[in-house]
């Protein structure tokens, strides 16, 4: 055995050579894994090996370039070149996978000449994800191994592909069994040797090309049919542009314009926010006080409380992760239509191949309705999804306390109300938390944790771990009205609601938000949610412009008006009554409309927002600017390409942010009154990332 440097050595099974990396945790090509590779590949081809295999230790084989590495200046050599010694290569070259050959890493096994991995393996190239294109030859690469169509679809998705059907591509040659790559990769390269196979290079092949050569408008109908998915984002484009040159350029020429492209990228504000995006998700999983080692507590079985929209989407997250869930309810008629509703949207997704029939039973089958709350003594963790009022949540807390086994977490899924005084009905606070789903809440990734003054650190742990296991996105935040997001958000509504009482129309507001890259502006948000979500027609008054229109019934999508009006596709148009309703509205208090800049909207949205999360830092209720920034890109749709509102206002910078929120608050008031973090910041130059690296 040859150690080549402290990740990589060169080692002979006869006569095959073996490169074998290892750079926890994922073996990113980091300098000094580029230069391994460059000198094993070297020493191997110069060797009397017959082949090579390249394989990597750990959990996975290499996952990409190294992010953290982006940005900065690169030392040792680049990628490319460690791919073209490769591929260069004399003898074959066999690439061994398992776990994710992602991004750079699957770039490397194209330089290779055969791939062979375990069924669990996956091979994708994500780097879209990070505003990037796979600037190592994948564009160049993939469509010449699995054709045009499905290289678009994986460059552009960045979604991985599971070993079989990466055998059924073509981008495997042999899936092998489990826990034998090595053996079999070694055994793989014999063959190829034996059998006296051709040195092919991939970037020889084009057979998978010339289809698509004098068919621009294949390329044209991707666009289209993806028009709305790559909606705002550069990096989907600049792939496909990258896809098209491997088509209608030769080889050497494309990898330049692949090059030139992902430069461009790299340089690019939205590959700075994805990028930072990235690692902002994961910092979000790590709680300075909570250590990583915290023992958990098992959570075996769980009981949700309610079986409306709330209580069954939480449900179902759970028997998605194969957890046991007892579903109680007050009434059997309530209790059934709940589970009707879960059934259904099994079945939905069943019907669109998400599932199959004997998933939904499997699924089905670990929820138990009930309507006793006794039934609860025997589950881990409780959440309770009821009506959003304390007395009601106190009550149940009451006898949560009452029912549940020591040791069991009480959660509640309040958007609002203070956890700890809910906290405080208990004679266990230190088990108390809020998990705050988001609606539909088996789809939404975002989980609000939220610790309140007594929760216990391994409460905590346990909840951060089981948000991964049902696959979401877990924040932790402090008690606070509306915690981190709904905080937030009523911020922007306030202004929403104001600007359309001095000349701007609802859907002027939406416009400025979705070009902004919002999935929607508010008026049309609240249509789709019900204009009537916490209305009671015998207390309306006509006192607001969301009154008149309930009381009209027009109560958003579902009855097929509200601030739009629909037709029969739910699809919107402006409202001459709603403007109607307005201008009366305006009339009556005095107010002449006036031409409000699409400037003014964006601003009033977003800049009370960011001096919001200002004071949430102060207050200490997020840990991090980015973890705001990461509740905001999970549960409000937030352009991950705009990185999260703090990460906006760095780029703005934030003596912009203050100087304008100053303009702001001698127009319109004390709502703009920067916050003194805000403050303090800007005059000191820094910005809100330069905290989270203090922390
Ligand atoms: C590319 O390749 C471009 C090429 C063109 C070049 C010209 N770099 O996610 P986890 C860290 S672009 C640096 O918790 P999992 C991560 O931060 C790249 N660090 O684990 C974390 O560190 P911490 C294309 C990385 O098992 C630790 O590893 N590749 C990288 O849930 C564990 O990560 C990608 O986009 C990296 N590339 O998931 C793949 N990857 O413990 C990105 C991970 O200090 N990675 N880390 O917090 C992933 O998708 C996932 O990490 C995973 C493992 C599926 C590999």
């Amino acid at each position: 055995m040859t150690d080549i440097n402290s990740v990589t050595t060169l080692t002979r099974e006869g006569d095959i050579a073996v490169v074998t990396l290892n750079s926890p945790p994922v073996n990113a090509l980091s300098a000094n894994v580029r230069e391994g590779l460059t000198e094993a590949f070297n020493q191997a081809i110069a060797s009397d090996a017959a082949a090579i295999v390249l394989i990597c230790d750990g959990r996975t084989f290499i996952a990409g370039a190294d992010i953290s590495e982006f940005g900065k200046a690169m030392t040792g050599p680049m990628l490319p070149e460690v791919i073209e010694t490769i591929e260069n290569s004399t003898k074959p070259v066999v690439a061994a996978i398992h776990g994710t050959a992602l991004g750079g890493g699957l770039e490397v096994a194209l330089g290779c000449n055969y791939r062979v991995a375990v069924p669990s393996a996956k091979l994708g190239l994500p780097e879209v994800n990070l505003g990037l294109l796979p600037g190592a030859g994948g564009t160049q690469r993939l469509p010449r191994v699995v054709g045009v169509e499905k290289a678009l679809e994986m460059i552009t998705s960045g979604k991985p592909v599971g070993a079989k059907q990466a055998a059924e591509m073509g981008l495997v040659d042999e899936v092998v069994a489990e826990g034998q790559l090595r053996e079999q990769a070694v055994a793989f390269a014999r063959k190829v040797v034996a059998e006296g196979r051709p040195l092919k290079k991939v970037r020889e092949n084009d057979e998978k090309l010339a289809p698509a050569r004098g068919h621009p408008e294949a390329f044209e109908a991707f666009r289209k049919a993806n028009a709305r998915k790559f909606r705002g984002f550069l990096a989907p484009e600049y792939c496909i542009r990258a896809v098209e040159a491997a088509v209608n350029q030769p080889f050497e020429q494309g990898i330049q314009t692949e090059r030139q492209l992902f430069m461009e990228l790299m340089m690019s504000p939205q590959s700075a926010a994805q990028r930072y995006y990235f690692f902002a998700e994961r910092a979000a999983a790590k709680i300075p006080d909570v250590p990583e080692d915290t023992a958990t507590r098992p959570i075996k079985k769980v009981g949700v409380l309610g079986a409306g929209t709330m209580g069954g989407g939480i449900a179902m997250n759970f028997a998605n992760a194969g957890i046991p869930v007892t579903i109680v309810e007050v009434k059997q008629e309530a209790l059934d239509r709940g589970l009707g509703v879960i059934r259904k949207n099994y079945e939905r997704t069943a019907s669109r191949g998400g599932l199959t029939a004997e998933q939904v039973e499997q699924r089905m089958s670990l929820l138990t309705g009930s309507l006793d709350m006794n039934d609860f003594a025997d589950v881990d963790l409780v959440i309770e999804a009821v009506f959003e009022r304390m007395d009601i949540k106190k009550d149940v807390f009451g006898k949560l306390d009452a029912i549940c086994k020591p040791g069991a977490i009480l959660a509640t899924n309040t958007s609002y109300l203070n956890v700890d005084d809910i906290a405080a009905m208990t004679s266990r606070p230190q088990d108390v938390l809020g998990l705050h789903f988001f609606s539909p809440a088996n789809v939404m990734r975002l989980l609000e944790i939220v610790r309140g003054e007594k929760t216990s650190k391994d409460v905590i742990a346990t909840a951060m771990k089981l948000g991964k296991q049902i696959n979401k996105v877990a924040v932790l935040v402090g008690v606070a009205h509306g915690f981190v997001g709904n905080r937030m958000l009523a911020r922007r509504q306030e202004q929403a609601q104001g600007l359309i009482l001095e000349g701007a129309m609802p859907w002027d507001v939406d416009k400025v938000l979705y070009d902004f890259g919002m999935p929607m502006g508010p008026f049309a948000m609240g249509d789709l949610a019900g204009l009537d979500l916490g209305w009671v027609k015998e207390e309306s008054r006509g006192e607001t412009i969301r009154d008149v229109l309930c009381e009209m019934d027009r109560r958003g999508q579902k009855t097929g008006a509200g601030f739009y009006d629909y037709d029969e596709n739910r699809n919107p148009r402006p409202s001459p009554v709603t403007e109607q309703i307005i201008r009366d509205f305006m009339a009556k208090k005095g107010v002449e409309p006036r031409q409000i800049t699409d400037d003014e909207i964006l601003d009033r949205n977003i800049l009370p927002m960011i001096n919001e999360g200002a004071k949430i830092l102060e207050e200490g209720k997020a840990i991090r600017a980015s973890d705001i920034d990461v509740v905001w890109v999970n549960g409000y749709g937030w352009p991950v390409y705009r990185g999260g509102p703090m990460f906006y206002a760095d780029q703005l910078g934030l003596a912009n942010v203050v100087a304008k929120l100053k303009e702001y608050e001698a127009r319109y008031g004390a709502a703009f009154k920067p916050a003194a973090l805000l403050e303090k910041l800007a005059a000191e130059g820094r910005r809100f990332a330069d905290l989270d690296k203090a922390s």
